[in-house]
């Protein structure tokens, strides 16, 4: 209750900020997009994570509010970097099911048309827990947003329910292969398995595919030879403040 009225509290007087982790191209080593990753500030806690209040926030429905901040402050940060004449990159917000509604489209559009920005700049990570409720109304939900232009990932991929019958009806962008499996690349041969089997559906259904929790080279080798395309991690950089972000994206341009 502490934390809930903390939170709604926060949202109203500027304690959330977001951390940008860098997306790179596995081929060309450049810095492709980023995932947009929310912290709160706290007074007396200092820099809180998500995972310390986002299932709360899920549990209460406060996440809705924190999601409408989050896709705001990704945009407006969108349209300075643009605005300054910084290359054009996807920024990836991760999206809640709880969020995933009907109003979602239309307050994608509105948000990117009033800070000017085209829907290539932006991406929905979404996990398959959200696709798990009426798989129908999910489908038109996302084949709403894929129309603008905006694209969507899978994140987790591997972790949840999701069937395979489904994956296929899915209008996504990217799979994205959850760290838990990255981790024991590559001593362990059950994940190396299952991330080049996610690699090679990816690769089947037409899917970009990423892999996130990526911190040593052998598994940067292995996705690599594997065929992932994209790569994430404390191997190439943890989640950035914007400055570090925008410095990181200058240098490696
Ligand atoms: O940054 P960190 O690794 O602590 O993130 C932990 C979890 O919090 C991740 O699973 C991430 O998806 C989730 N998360 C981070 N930012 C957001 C956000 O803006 N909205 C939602 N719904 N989840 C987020
Ligand atoms: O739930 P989601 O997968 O969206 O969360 C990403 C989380 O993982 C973020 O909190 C981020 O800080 C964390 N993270 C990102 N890269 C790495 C990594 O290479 N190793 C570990 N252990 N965590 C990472
Ligand atoms: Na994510
Ligand atoms: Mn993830």
């Amino acid at each position: 209750m502490r934390i809930e009225s903390g939170l709604r509290a926060a949202l109203g007087s500027g304690q959330l900020e977001l951390h940008y982790q860098p997306k790179f191209s596995i081929s060309s080593g450049q810095i492709i997009g980023a995932e947009a990753l929310v912290r709160w500030r706290h007074p007396e806690r200092g820099l809180v994570p998500p995972a310390e209040f986002i299932p709360l926030a899920e549990a209460t429905g406060l996440v809705v509010q924190v999601g409408e901040w989050v896709l705001e402050a990704a945009c407006s940060q969108a349209q300075t970097w643009k605005q300054a004449g910084l290359p054009p990159i996807r920024l990836a917000v991760n999206v809640s099911a709880r969020e995933f509604t009907s109003a979602l489209p239309g307050r994608v559009t509105e948000t990117l048309k009033r800070y000017g920005l085209e829907p290539s700049w932006l991406e929905l990570e979404i996990t398959e827990s959200t696709l798990m409720h009426n798989i129908d109304r999910v489908i038109g939900i996302m084949d709403r947003i894929t129309a603008l232009g905006v694209t969507l990932s899978l994140d987790d991929f591997g972790t949840g329910y999701s069937s395979l019958s489904y994956l296929k009806r899915f209008p996504i962008d990217t799979l994205k292969i959850d760290r838990s499996f990255t981790t024991g690349i590559p001593s362990d041969a059950n994940d190396c398995a299952i991330a080049s089997t996610i690699i090679s559906i990816a690769q089947q259904l037409k899917h970009k595919v990423i892999a996130e929790g990526v911190e040593t080279v052998e598994q940067l080798a292995f996705l690599k030879t594997s065929g992932c395309d994209e790569v994430q991690g404390y191997l190439f950089s943890k989640p950035l403040p914007a400055v570090e972000f925008e410095k990181a994206l200058r240098e490696n341009w």
